[in-house]
């Protein structure tokens, strides 16, 4: 015999075999494990003394799926589905005991079992398609057998978890248990045998598949809704096609039509970029000078100076996790509205029944306003948002200094000032840090730490705590201007603006963006945002195509004029005749000829200066890594996760096709094309950035 795993081990309790899978964190199925449970069960079944298995889990969860970080990799033997079949076939009932999440190939895993129960608190998914793939062991043939089409494609399609009650009473587990998990397990597992209850087997289950046989018109209806909701994502769609394949084929030929869809979506592209996603925040919070044992502060509570948009937004996010929150404003006035917007914020996600009018009054109750910083004394963290002025953020820090107590972290928003200069308006520099949310601040997910010159180590790893603790995705960044994500996006504006004066129009952009992907163009989003963020009426004269705009009052979405007209009360962007007789006059005025560019162009000229931003930004250790500007383009600018993010779809597009481009540019357009210098040494050595290493970087 094979000698047997550690990860997988057995016991007995009389009768009853239980297995104990142990392999931390999540009890992934590696081939470790596939073997392991594979060698203990075939055991099992050839001791006589055995009249049932339980297959359980040590530590926080059951089997969280498949090992994720062996795909792309050659496979190893034993596959699940000789495990499965193993298992399935018994001639021994085999029950699974589930505690934490049973996902993916955990699910499936429990699904392959005669029996399963579990506790209270445990639950179930399918959440493949947040890797950009299906289950691809049986899930989609099995699920829809006990929890019916609507249930199985929420679950494969959507990602959405059960929890126990309701697995419960979607037949999906046969037993809650109460107290000890493995105790109440292996105590089923003898009523079963006391009972003789049959080998039930999921697969010959078809009463829920009969039940919407010949109605097609399920499966549209699903295609529908998640091609607007995953609008660009093939995953869910091939979630669809193999729960329908349960329907319309034999569980055998289910099965074959599964595995098919799951190779295809495996070796393409939008996985491999929602599987770096997925492992790329769970890296950006490992700092490797600051290590996870790093002592934090204690935050119990909170200041917010500012009520505006951000500081409202950041004090929602505060109270959303149960944190008391002060927030301050200059009068009453700006603090009455500041509190109003958050409330009306508040009960609007209440009236589409995500939180109830009870969580409202609670939430609202731990935001406190005040009028006075001097309430300050006793907050942990105290969080600046007030509008971008060097001069009064200074002011402001300096009478933080005074009022915190000492040990307090104190953090700014700001989306671009130097955070040093902020902090050395205290005695204390070393507790000042840079925490850019990202507008709106309630909903974004992104949190730009900005670490300064003399941050002190314990005040990261707090600020990087805290950022997760509110939710958020923390990605440690250092000082420079418009840190990463907007320093990146200033090279992207200087050609999109370029090309609007050179030929292509805003909507030809905006689609280009769209069809790649993103949530609009960079032109709708400008009116979106307010063309005058950053625009001065008494200084401005004329010498930008924004500053015209704005100076005859085309402010974006608000006035209903900006790049686009809007229809009053729309928000759909309509062509404007007179924008584009502004271009060309504004054109004409700087001698810029006109031409077609096409979708291509735009895309080569809009993403290349990000990419090459991106890779100066990595030279002067700005960000840690790669896949750190990944994860702030995907959640704090709408990168289209299945691409993975500018540095991933750079390696994509390779490195060396873009340095040429860049090169033919420069050759045509000037200097401000040359590339950076570790784009070119990583194009001549034939790499990747997914090669760059920490402390490869050329300069510091
Ligand atoms: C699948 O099952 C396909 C099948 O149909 C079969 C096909 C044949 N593999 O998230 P955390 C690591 S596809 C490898 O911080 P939490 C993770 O990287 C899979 N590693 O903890 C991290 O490592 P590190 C379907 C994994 O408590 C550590 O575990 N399943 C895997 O916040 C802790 O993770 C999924 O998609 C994995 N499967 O959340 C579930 N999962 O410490 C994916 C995690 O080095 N996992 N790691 O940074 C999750 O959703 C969450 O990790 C979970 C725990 C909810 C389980």
């Amino acid at each position: 015999m094979a000698k047997l795993t550690d990860v997988v081990n057995m016991e007995k309790r009389e009768e009853i075999a239980v297995l104990i899978i142990n392999n931390p964190p999540v009890n992934a199925l590696s081939s470790g494990v596939r073997k392991g449970i594979f060698d203990r069960v075939s055991v099992a079944i050839e001791d006589v003394s055995v009249k049932a298995v339980v297959i359980t889990c040590a530590g926080r969860t059951f089997i969280a799926g498949a090992d994720i970080t062996e795909f792309g990799k050659a496979p190893q033997a034993p596959s699940l589905d000789v495990v499965f079949d193993l298992i399935e076939n018994s001639r021994k009932p085999v029950i699974a005991a589930v505690h934490g999440t049973a996902l993916g190939g955990g699910l499936e895993t429990a699904m392959v079992c005669h029996y399963r129960v579990s506790t209270a608190t445990a639950k179930f998914g399918q959440p493949e398609v947040n890797l950009g793939l299906i289950p691809g062991a049986g899930g989609t043939q099995r699920l829809p057998r006990i929890v019916g089409v609507q249930k199985a494609i929420d679950m494969c399609a959507g990602g959405t978890q059960v929890v126990a009650e309701e697995a419960l009473k979607e037949g999906l587990i046969d037993k809650i248990v109460e107290g000890d998990l493995l105790t109440g397990a292996v105590n089923f597992a003898r009523k079963i045998i006391a009972e003789g209850r049959p080998l039930r087997k999921i697969r010959e289950r078809n009463e829920k598949i009969e039940e919407v046989k010949g109605k097609r018109e399920i499966f549209e209806e699903a295609r529908k809704t998640f091609g607007k909701t995953k609008r660009g994502f093939d995953a869910p769609q091939a979630n669809i096609d193999a729960v329908e394949a349960a329907v319309n084929m034999s569980f055998e030929d289910g099965l074959k039509k599964e595995r098919e869809l799951f190779i295809k979506l495996m070796m393409g592209s939008q996985s491999a970029a929602q599987r770096y996603v997925f492992f790329a925040e769970r890296e950006c919070v490992k700092i490797p000078d600051v290590s996870a044992e790093t002592p934090q502060r204690t935050i119990n509570k909170v200041g917010v100076v500012g009520a505006g948009t951000m500081g409202g937004g950041i004090a929602m996010c505060c109270a959303n996790v149960g944190l008391p929150v002060k927030i301050m404003e200059v009068n009453r006035q700006l603090l009455d509205k500041g509190l109003g917007i958050c409330r009306r914020n508040y009960e609007n996600t209440a009236s589409r029944g995500r939180i109830t009018m009870d969580d409202v009054e609670k939430r609202m109750a731990l935001i406190q306003g005040t009028l006075s910083l001097e309430d300050f004394a006793d907050v942990d963290l105290v969080i600046e948002a007030v509008y971008e002025n060097m001069d009064l953020k200074k002011e402001i820090f300096a009478n933080l200094d005074k009022i915190c107590k000492s040990e307090a972290v104190l953090g700014t928003n700001t989306s671009g000032l130097n955070v040093n200069e902020i902090a050395s308006a205290t005695l204390r520099p070393e507790n000042v840090i840079g925490l850019h949310f990202f507008s709106p601040a309630n909903v974004m997910r992104l949190l730009e730490v900005v670490r300064g010159e003399k941050t002190a180590k314990n005040v990261i790893a707090t600020s990087m705590a805290f950022g997760r603790r509110i939710q958020k995705i923390p990605v440690l960044v250092g000082v420079c201007q418009g840190f990463v994500g907007n320093r990146m996006l200033r090279q992207r504006g200087r050609e999109t603006q370029k090309m609007i004066l050179e030929g292509a129009t805003p909507q030809q952009i905006d689609r280009v963006f769209f069809d790649f992907g993103f949530p609009m163009g960079p032109f709708a989003m400008g009116d979106l945002a307010g063309l005058d963020i950053g625009w001065n009426k008494t200084t401005s004269e004329g010498e930008t195509l924004r500053d015209r705009l704005c100076e005859i009052g085309r402010l974006g979405q608000k006035t209903n004029a900006g790049y686009y007209d809007y229809q009053p009360g729309s928000r759909t962007p309509v062509p404007s005749t007179l924008v584009e007789k502004m271009i060309k006059e504004y054109a004409a005025e700087k001698n810029i000829s006109q031409r077609v560019i096409t979708d291509d162009e735009i895309l080569e000229k809009s993403l290349y200066p990000m990419i090459d931003e991106g890779a100066r930004i990595l030279e002067e250790g700005i960000a840690i890594r790669p896949s750190d500007i990944d994860v702030i383009w995907i959640y704090g600018y709408g990168w289209p996760v299945y691409r993975g993010g500018p540095m991933f779809y750079a390696d994509l597009v390779g490195l060396n096709k873009i340095y040429d481009r860049m090169l033919e540019f420069q050759a045509k357009e000037g200097d401000f094309w040359k590339p950076s210098a570790l784009l070119e040494k990583l194009a001549k050595e034939g790499k990747g950035f997914k090669d760059f290493r920490l402390g490869s970087r050329l300069t510091h």
